[in-house]
């Protein structure tokens, strides 16, 4: 059967993902027991001590489940990385959701006693990290740090002409020193023979509490500064009017992002098309969406002295207080997690229904387990030389004079001539001033 992935009802199951993505990650943060909310909340059915992040988490869902609509619909080679601040949830609930998850550990069923756990051991003592850790199915950059994830992308995609790298990056983390020197990695990327990266800058405008730079800046001030690093902006707002000011319907944001990731795939693919029957590898402006979002989208709007939690600071961890000793936002949370309607979403087994795996992949096509995240696409160990043919032969010390780099790089040499393909040296600095030259 065609899947008309351009059609108003696609886009519905890709909202139905969606909500079924953060109705994963809420349930991850809070709950132990009742997943499906088949009872009223009990002390006994949320976690002693909450710990995790939101603000990040729907908006980041939100994108997951267009790339895997853009995977699906133009057949790409693609994997996600998550950058901004610490939503761990992101990769375990969508790899959940695509059966990755249970494939690699096969307790956690997709099924209400899985969800359970699942639930329970997310930034749990004994279970897994708050973050995109390396255990997590198709994750290679864990994020706790802020700065590297362009950097961990680019060079993912060097050398993989056909792969393509998505790289979702917070306007907090764009303000490190390395995620803003790495703006310039495009001018590493060779069309014809490196892949690409999709940079998605999430600007929810907030760090942890101090507003972004970025968001300070007029969307004609980011165009020209992108434009200027060799980039090519495509906006996509979740706001109405005037920047953080009245949200749109969803279905409105989804045909916009659907329309938008259209778009940046099919530049993608014309750069590559025109470099490589060209054989024009002269720097193009590679796309890049910008993505406007209040942060803690989704969630609690207010909290009980009716301050904004949504678009605000408030939404950055635990938006809400609930845990086994206070149980007084326990119907702001159910409230929260229905409003996802969970019974659109799951069958009475607790399994994901139909019209959410419609927006899932399958086997290694699903971004979660795309080899180049779990070990590599055909990994070959380097062909290395004996390094003992290397050494310096000499009687007593002080007899001879040499250098420890120079003589290191007749070494680096012979690695890079037996490894044409499959060895490259990065730096911080100059390699000749360093002496990595043979001579
Ligand atoms: C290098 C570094 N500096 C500071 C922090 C502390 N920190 C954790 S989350 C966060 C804010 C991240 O903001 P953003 O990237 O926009 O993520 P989001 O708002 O989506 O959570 C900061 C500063 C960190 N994790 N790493």
């Amino acid at each position: 059967m065609t899947v008309n992935y351009d059609s108003k009802d696609y886009l519905k199951s890709v909202d139905a993902y969606w909500r079924a993505a953060n109705y994963l990650s809420v349930g991850q943060l809070f709950l132990m027991k009742n997943p499906l909310l088949k009872k009223p909340l009990t002390a006994e059915d949320v976690k002693p001590k909450p710990i995790g992040h939101w603000g990040t988490i729907a908006p980041q869902n939100f994108i997951y489940a267009h790339l895997n609509r853009v995977l699906k619909k133009y057949n790409l080679d693609m994997f996600y990385i998550e950058g901004s601040g610490h939503g761990g949830q992101v990769m375990v609930s969508n790899s959940y959701l695509d059966g990755s998850y249970t494939e690699r550990y096969p307790e956690i069923t997709q099924d209400e006693k899985g969800m359970a756990k699942l639930f329970k051991r997310f930034s749990f003592p004994g279970g897994v990290a708050s973050h995109a850790a390396p255990e997590t199915p198709g994750s290679i950059h864990e994020g706790g740090e802020l700065g590297y994830s362009l950097s961990h992308g680019v060079g993912a995609i060097l050398d993989n002409p056909d792969v393509i790298a998505a790289v979702e990056i917070g306007d907090g983390e764009a303000e490190t020193g390395p995620l803003a020197a790495s703006w310039f990695s495009d001018k590493f990327i060779n069309p014809i023979k490196d892949g690409a990266v999709l940079p998605i800058l999430q600007i929810n405008g907030f760090k942890i509490s101090n507003p972004t730079i970025v968001s300070r800046m007029s969307d004609e001030e980011l165009t020209e500064y992108f434009h200027g690093m060799g980039w090519d902006p495509h906006f996509v707002s979740v706001f109405k009017g005037g920047r953080f000011d009245g949200e749109k319907d969803p279905m409105q944001v989804h045909e916009e992002m659907a329309k938008t990731m259209d778009e940046v795939i099919e530049e993608i693919k014309a750069i590559q098309k025109h470099a490589r029957e060209n054989n024009d590898a002269s720097l193009p402006h590679w796309p890049l969406i910008i993505f406007q979002c209040p942060k803690g989208w989704t969630g609690p709007k207010k909290d009980l002295d009716g301050n904004p939690i949504e678009n605000s600071f408030r939404a950055h961890q635990i938006p809400i207080p609930v845990s086994q000793g206070d149980m007084k936002h326990a119907d702001m949370l159910t409230d929260w997690l229905e409003s996802y309607k969970p019974e659109e979403l799951f069958n009475e087994d607790g399994s994901p229904k139909e019209i959410v795996t419609e927006n899932t992949a399958e086997g290694d096509h699903r971004m979660a387990m795309n080899p180049i995240t779990n070990g590599g696409k055909d990994p070959k160990r380097l062909n290395l030389p004996d390094y003992r043919d290397f050494a310096l032969k000499f009687d007593k010390p002080g007899s001879m004079e040499a250098q420890d780099m120079v003589e290191w790089a007749k070494y680096l040499d012979k690695v890079a001539k037996l490894n044409p393909t499959t060895f490259r040296g990065f730096g911080p600095d100059e390699s000749k001033s360093n002496r990595l030259f043979q001579l």
